[in-house]
Parts: C-alpha cells; sequence; structure tokens
C-alpha cells in the first residue's frame, strides 16, 4: 500500500525528488559535521542554498542517532530537519537502534517546532550503505509507533528516490501494517 492512517496523520509513500516537496519541513540524510557531502544532502543544499550550509556550520556536530533544524532556505519546504543515520557496519553495531532515533529525534523536533507536515527520504541506505528492507522496516515501524502517541503532524511522507526502493518500501509497509494494524 501507499497510504495509511495512524491517528489523525496520513502516513504516505511517493516516489521523487525530495527538494521538490512543499512540507513544512523535509529530512536530509546527515552527516555528523552537518557537511553538505553527496547524495540527497548535496541536492538540498544545492537547492536551498547557502544559508542553510551557514547555519548548519554553527550549528556543528550532531550525534548519529540526533537531528538539528535550519530554515528551508530557497527550497519550497520551511525548514529541513538534518538528521544523522548511521553508518552501516554488517547491523550488530547499534545501526538498528541509531536508525530509529534518526527518525524518531526528526519528528519530535518538527514537532517541538509546531509543524504540521514532513517528509523524510531513505535515511541511511546511500552512500551509508544501510541495506533497504531492514532500513525500510526501521523507518516506517520508528514513525507509526511515534504516530500512535500525541503529535500535531497531519501528515508524513517518505519520498523514495528510486522505484526499487518505493516497491520495497511499499512492501513493508503492507506486513507492518498487517501485523500492527494501525
Ligand atoms: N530525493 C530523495 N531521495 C534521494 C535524493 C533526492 N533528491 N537523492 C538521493 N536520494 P544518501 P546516506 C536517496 O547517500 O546513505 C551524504 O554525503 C538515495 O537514493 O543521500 O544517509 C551526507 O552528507 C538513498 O535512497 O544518504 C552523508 O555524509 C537515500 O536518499 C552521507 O551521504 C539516502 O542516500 C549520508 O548517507
Amino acid at each position: 500500500m501507499r497510504e495509511t492512517t495512524v491517528g489523525t496523520t496520513r502516513l504516505r509513500l511517493v516516489q521523487g525528488d525530495i527538494t521538490r516537496i512543499a512540507s513544512d519541513a523535509i529530512v536530509n540524510a546527515a552527516n555528523e559535521e552537518l557537511w553538505p557531502g553527496g547524495g540527497v544532502s548535496g541536492a538540498i543544499h544545492r537547492a536551498g542554498g547557502m544559508i542553510i550550509e551557514d547555519e548548519c556550520r554553527r550549528i556543528g556536530h550532531t550525534p548519529t542517532g540526533q537531528a538539528a533544524i535550519t530554515t528551508g532556505g530557497r527550497l519550497p519546504a520551511r525548514y529541513v530537519i538534518h538528521a544523522v543515520g548511521p553508518i552501516w557496519k554488517g547491523g550488530s553495531a547499534g545501526e538498528p537502534e541509531l536508525l530509529a532515533s534518526a527518525y524518531r529525534s526528526s519528528l519530535r523536533l518538527a514537532d517541538e517546532h509546531g509543524l504540521k507536515s514532513i517528509a523524510f527520504p531513505s535515511i541511511s541506505t546511500g552512500i551509508y550503505g544501510y541495506p533497504i528492507e531492514p532500513a525500510a522496516k526501521v523507518a516506517i515501524e520508528t514513525v507509526i509507533d511515534y504516530l500512535r502517541n500525541e503529535t500535531g503532524l497531519a501528515d508524513v511522507a517518505f519520498v523514495l528516490f528510486s522505484d526499487g526502493d518505493l516497491a520495497t518500501y511499499e512492501t513493508v509497509l503492507d506486513v507492518v501494517v498487517q501485523v500492527f494494524p494501525a
């Protein structure tokens, strides 16, 4: 499935380029130094402009599993939430917990800022090498878990860059919703 409802929040899966999404916040798959780098982060910094990099430099080091918020600069989104996912080291170095924590920290920041909508990329599954299927399971379970508690978020989206990643997220969402009905 591509859409479900958790409490009062709509949860959607879409294919596309997250830099074009006009939600209150888009999430960046960042590194601990909040340097632009490549992947989705490079694309967000290029599209959003230097103001994002300047704010990132002021914030400085952000540990793996945590997130920080900046303006969206020239992006259609108002804010960028920079979430630091883990580098995949085989799976027994705490990667699932750290990835879950990166999603939770982002959602918490969005609620603290009174935001209504947030869009996530598939954190850690590019340059950081986290295999897509287990990462999708952590991402979807963590977001659904969070949305079961009180939140002001009305719309949460996963914006997957490739058709293959979208298909994987769809399969995982089907399974998670079957096992833990929303
Ligand atoms: N929109 C949506 N998703 C995208 C986009 C886009 N425009 N571009 C890439 N993706 P990655 P990571 C997908 O490598 O693994 C950077 O250098 C991509 O296909 O961006 O967490 C940072 O600075 C993949 O599915 O992030 C860090 O140093 C997903 O986004 C490091 O890479 C995440 O891939 C973070 O690595």
